[in-house]
């Protein structure tokens, strides 16, 4: 009762998503990527409680607070009012063990704008509700926080990182998350450098967010420039580079994270060649087919760099000085951008490019589907068989434009994330999963799902608007990467699935087909689907890269990824592009899993002020922590009146099946 109450007024709050003011302060940014949060690591005061402290027995629980604010940022003589995580951009370096409960209280000191944190590549298993979008949680309103509780285990292991999941805030919010092994590397090597990659552009997101939804359509354009770190230089190379200072002789794991909001990256260290060990979070046999990366948005991948003698550089004649090149791709015009990798001393009067014309490419041509197909996981795997496919959820995404009210507008062009829907923002008015604890009726429905109106795709649920998924069961999803209603091209979408990763079976050219799976595996390679978070749907034949087209209803591309739908994994969970203004426009869709498991009851633990929009709400552990000092002990063994806690079902761990 208590619950639904929370649910009306939450209804009422959360109305229009007000916010209130906050005392403004703007603050410039620093670049850094040292890990300036001091954890703070407590001890486990909780022994024996049935549900909860089996989760955090022998675990160590760290604890982090990210503080998102207005601030400005100036790079190349040009300030741009930006939001910041503590004052940086990219925000400080999280870095965390697989097995340790991660608790990141996320303050939002921002004036006037509502806020998430999403943890990119975390699986999020019985935790769905720390997913950080407009999907798992109300906005975070001004002035407030949200304590995110992680249980990060050996699947959570490498290169993640944080961003903002509203409007298009995760353009200058996030930073590094990285999840080391427990017990030491699979490859050895010296040191470790971390570049994160931005696009930058001299505008507010905001700005650009409301230009890309306005009746007249505004495209936000290229960006300016290329930041690794937040550093870069401008096509008239004003600015300054980031400078990568290696010493003679050394092995470095380079982790890229791909932050930038829009361009894809094709990156080259100058005179160097570098192999690759990790991919989106996965380890990979060392490949040294091609030394250079392509590295989309919300793509990492981990380089090994073995650095020259001082001889070498001395015989090389740059003064210790190489440029880290990075060139985007099938989209014009492109956006090119320098980092510096500099050896003891090197760089005496600053970096000069080899070419004064930025716009000349120095690195090879982007080809369709890269070197995917080849790539091996290090570590044995599970593949998913074809015969344990239950399901195929076909996400047809294309950009249409929407018929406008205004006379003389320019129309809205959206992409369609699935079926006839396009994914805004504020829809639905009160996230699925507070749905899900309220019981809506509108809520995910898997019986709804299996049981479309015509024209519908068995799987979509066109009232939540959700692809609905159930547990033991192995699905495969298909993105096609369709002609534009507008263009009749296509371009290159990096899509991310949220929850665990899944495997990237095979991508294609043209139509998609059983046919043209069976072909793309015999001929293309695809031997060892890739376990991954990131799946990039490239520009085929109509790429509007190549100036052709398609006819509308046919594709110039498709990927298709395979997943293993498991309990512990009940949640809200979005596929989307993560281009950043095309997830504005709406390319996305969600995959509700076992929305049934989602228990309408809350269990004492839990705080209430989940379910209310404009709170603070704490982690399970904090308020369990809070319970065990109230009670004077450091201990709580469950007994007594608490125990009828014990039993209740969370998250879809209870004793209950679905129903
Ligand atoms: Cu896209």
């Amino acid at each position: 009762m208590v619950e639904l109450l929370s649910l009306v007024l939450a209804v009422l709050l959360g109305f229009g998503w007000a916010t209130a003011a906050v005392p403004h302060a703007i603050r410039p940014y620093q670049t850094s990527t040292a890990p300036v949060i001091d954890y703070n690591v407590s001890p486990i005061p909780i022994s024996s409680h049935k549900d909860y402290a089996q989760v955090y027995q022998g675990r160590s629980v760290k604890r982090a607070k990210l503080i998102v604010e207005d601030g400005e940022v100036t790079i190349a003589g040009v300030t741009t009012p930006a939001a910041l995580v503590n004052g940086t951009m990219p925000g400080p370096t999280l870095r965390f063990t697989a097995g340790d409960v991660v608790i990141v209280n996320v303050t939002n000191l921002m004036q006037n704008r509502n806020t998430t944190m999403h943890w990119h590549g975390v699986s999020q298993r019985q935790t769905p509700r720390a997913d950080g979008t407009l999907m798992s949680q109300w906005p975070i309103a001004p002035g407030k926080w949200f304590e995110y509780e992680m249980h990060l285990t050996t699947e959570d292991i490498g290169t993640r990182f944080y961003h903002s999941h509203v409007g298009s805030q995760a353009n200058t919010v996030g930073g590094a998350f990285i999840v080391d092994e427990p017990a030491g590397n699979p490859y050895n090597w010296d040191e470790e450098r971390i570049l994160d990659v931005l696009d930058w552009w001299h505008k507010p997101d905001e700005e650009m967010t409301k230009g890309l939804l306005a009746e007249n359509f505004k495209w936000i354009g290229s960006p300016n420039m290329t930041l690794v770190n937040g550093k870069g230089l401008t096509a008239d190379l004003k600015g300054e580079p980031y400078y990568v200072d290696v010493d003679y002789e050394k092995k470095y794991f380079v982790r890229w994270i791909g932050g930038q909001g829009l361009q894809y990256y094709s990156i080259g260290f100058l005179n160097h060649t570098p192999s690759m060990i990790e991919v989106d979070a996965t380890w990979i046999k060392e490949y040294k087919g091609d030394s250079v990366i392509e590295l989309g948005p919300g793509n990492r991948i981990g380089q090994l760099l073995r650095t020259k003698s001082e001889d070498q550089v001395k015989k090389d004649g740059l003064s210790g000085c190489y440029g880290i090149r990075l060139e985007s791709g099938w989209r014009k015009p492109p956006t090119n951008g320098w980092a510096v990798l500099r050896y003891p001393g090197g760089c005496p009067g600053g970096f000069t490019p080899p070419n004064a014309n930025n716009s000349i490419s120095l690195l090879r041509e982007e080809q369709f589907g890269w070197i995917t197909s080849e790539l091996q996981p290090l570590r044995d795997y599970r593949v998913l068989r074809d015969d344990e496919v239950s399901h195929t959820y076909i996400v047809d995404a294309h950009q249409v434009k929407l018929p406008t009210m205004t006379p003389n507008a320019t129309g809205k062009f959206r992409w369609k994330g699935a079926e006839d829907y396009t994914y805004v923002e504020s829809f639905p008015k009160i996230p699925y999963m507070i749905q899900l604890y309220g019981g809506l009726r509108d809520r995910p429905s898997y019986e709804r799902a299996m049981h479309p109106p015509a024209g519908i795709q068995k799987g979509y649920d066109s009232v939540s608007q959700t692809f609905v998924a159930r547990s033991s069961s192995v699905i495969d999803v298909v993105i096609l990467n369709n002609s534009s209603f507008v263009s009749n091209n296509t371009e290159v979408h990096v899509w991310h699935f949220h929850s665990s990763k899944f495997q990237h079976v095979a991508s294609g050219e043209g139509d998609y087909s059983a046919e043209a799976l069976r072909k793309a595996r015999e001929e293309k390679g695809w031997k060892t689907p890739l376990p991954s978070d990131m799946i990039t749907v490239w520009p085929g034949t109509g790429a509007g890269f190549y100036n052709k087209t398609i006819p509308q209803g046919t594709s110039g591309s498709w990927s298709l990824f395979r997943y293993e739908v498991r309990a512990d994994q009940s949640g809200i969970w979005p596929l989307h592009c993560h281009m950043v203004p095309h997830l504005v426009m709406g390319m996305a869709t969600i995959i509700a899993i076992d929305p049934e498991r989602i228990t309408p009851t809350l269990t004492f633990y839990d705080d209430p002020n989940y379910l209310l929009f404009g709170r603070n709400v704490k982690a399970p552990y904090t308020r369990m922590v809070e319970r065990a000092n109230a009670r004077g002990k450091g201990e709580y063994e469950g007994r007594g009146k608490d125990a009828q806690d014990d039993g209740r079902q969370i998250n879809g761990q209870g004793e209950e099946e679905p129903h």
